[in-house]
């Protein structure tokens, strides 16, 4: 594979690495890492053994037993200091974030973002980990509940989001007085040496337990014991449908706990009374952004049929003004492909498309090959389906975006909801009776819908997940808290008599 060396690229990594803390001991190994911006090697970092991994969560289970009895407001202390760290060094997690991802800048300070936003709802969250109180059927009894921490959770993070829904977890399970093991994609090693020695100075400097977080980076096979240790107590998965097929049954077969965050098809469905100027910049980013590697990226349109020439003219208009390339150029909108992998499954999934009565509107090839060639830029695409086929079916992980036409809103509907996967969907309507049965019972069945804005970007106050073969999981805002605690019912008596449930008389 020919490659183009950037030494620029090495420097400003370098800088990066160093400003976050992370020192030359903790680099050199086994592994290297790569950058989708030119192909070329920018570190080499050391792979984790299975031993390793198991040491790892010995370490986490003991530091457990300290970080538990700790006062949760005290715990979000730990979190608030990461998050001033993360705030200072933003712009570093950023440039890494970009090296290893391949995001243009403002998605790259966009994810550090998230990282600093989640940060500052599990501080507020330290001291609202709430229970109920419910009234006894007992006289001089009191019927409560309490939530505790459950462990060590095992964090498992994708090279597409490499910090953000990490740290959607590691903040949460934190707070709720969990101690956390980290496996990141060993694609985006740098990133998480980078947040791991962050989060390693807020705990020195808040004078908690050092082994409450363990990063290990390492391949799926090594990792084997945060699947399979019972003292893992919740598995906390971000990948695609297949790696979630294998994480759920081993977690289950012990009894331990997951939550997966998987695969997403994620439609929008644009009525005839859209607003098509909103239409197209919402559906551009959704489907376009982050060069269509977000679980919530725009991968089908469901137009109505009286507007779908029109909607899809000015698609093709405003794709050819996006400007592919160097996503450290500031005008550049859609950066490169991971890796070389990722471009084929782009192309055998247009193949695919094609066989199947499909027809490539605009984009699907690879450009700027020649002046870098170990890099992988491709013109994002659209595809007219004469139907919902196969290939629509299937999230590949590329900016592929089919479009389908409909004539009735059951109809689109039914076309939404066919698919296997269920994370996020659009309608875009002025019309408020459409939208409300989109969001209704018989409307949208994923894990997040919305109405005049696209599938991605959610903010991380609301819970985050899907339905279906996305896993089922909720994580990040609102009472997603409670996946990382467990619920206590407390009785208490205070009445000096035995009364009994349900009328029961016993001796
Ligand atoms: C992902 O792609 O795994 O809603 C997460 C969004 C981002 C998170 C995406 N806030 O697009």
């Amino acid at each position: 594979m020919p490659i183009t060396a950037d030494p620029a690229l090495d420097e400003s990594v370098q800088t990066a690495l160093t400003a976050c803390g992370v020192t030359p001991s903790m680099l050199g190994g086994d592994h290297e890492v790569t950058t989708p911006l030119t192909g070329q090697t920018v570190a080499s970092v050391n792979m984790a053994s299975v031993d390793d991994v198991s040491a790892a969560i010995e370490r986490a289970d003991v530091a457990f037993r300290t970080w538990r009895d700790v006062p949760a407001p005290e715990r979000g202390q730990v979190v608030k200091r990461w998050g001033e760290l993360l705030t200072e060094h933003k712009v570093d997690l950023a440039v890494l974030v970009q090296a290893e991802a391949g995001k243009v800048t403002s998605e790259a300070l966009g994810e550090v973002q998230e990282m600093i936003d989640i940060c500052d709802f599990a501080l507020g969250q330290s001291r609202m980990l709430y229970g109920r109180t419910m009234p006894s059927e007992r006289p001089g009894h009191r019927l409560m509940e309490t939530w505790h921490p459950i462990g060590v959770v095992g964090v498992i993070s994708a090279f597409n989001f490499p910090v953000a829904v990490y740290s959607w977890n590691t903040a949460l399970a934190l707070v709720a007085g969990n101690t956390v093991v980290w496996k990141p994609s060993p694609a985006t090693a740098l990133c998480s040496l980078a947040t791991d020695a962050l989060l390693a100075r807020a705990i020195a400097e808040c004078g908690a337990p050092s082994d409450i977080h363990q990063l290990v980076i390492t391949n799926p096979e090594s990792a084997a014991p945060i699947l399979d240790d019972p003292r893992v107590a919740l598995v906390s998965a971000t990948g695609s449908t297949r790696m979630g097929k294998e994480v759920s049954p081993r977690v289950a077969a012990r009894f331990g706990r997951y939550l997966l965050e998987l695969g997403g098809n994620n439609a929008a469905i644009v009525t005839p009374s859209a607003d098509l100027d909103l239409a197209l910049r919402g559906i551009a980013f959704a489907a376009v952004g982050t060069a269509g590697q977000r679980c919530t990226t725009m991968r089908r349109l469901i137009v109505h049929e009286s507007i779908a020439d029109d909607l899809v003219e000015r698609l093709i208009s405003a794709y050819g003004t996006l400007t592919i390339g160097d996503p450290r150029d500031e005008k550049t909108l859609v950066g490169p492909l991971i890796n070389e992998a990722s471009f084929t499954a782009m192309q055998d999934s247009l193949d695919q498309a094609r066989a199947e009565g499909g027809k490539v509107i605009t984009g699907g090839r690879r450009v700027l090959a020649d002046e870098n060639p170990g890099a992988y830029f491709v013109e994002p695409a659209i595809v007219r389906m004469p139907r919902q086929s196969q290939v629509v079916h299937t999230e590949t992980f590329a900016p592929i975006l089919y479009v389908m036409t409909y004539s009735s809103l059951d109809e689109a509907l039914e076309m939404h909801n066919a698919v296997p996967q269920g994370l996020s969907a659009s309608i875009f309507t002025q019309d408020i009776t459409e939208a409300e049965i989109f969001l209704s019972a018989r409307g949208s069945d994923c894990g997040i819908s919305n109405v005049n804005i696209g599938t991605s970007g959610a903010e991380i106050g609301g819970a985050f997940g899907g339905e279906k073969e996305t896993g089922g999981g909720r994580e990040s805002g609102s009472d997603a808290w409670k996946a990382y605690m467990r619920r206590a019912t407390n009785t208490i008596n205070y009445s000096g008599e035995l009364p009994l449930a349900q009328g029961v008389e016993f001796l």
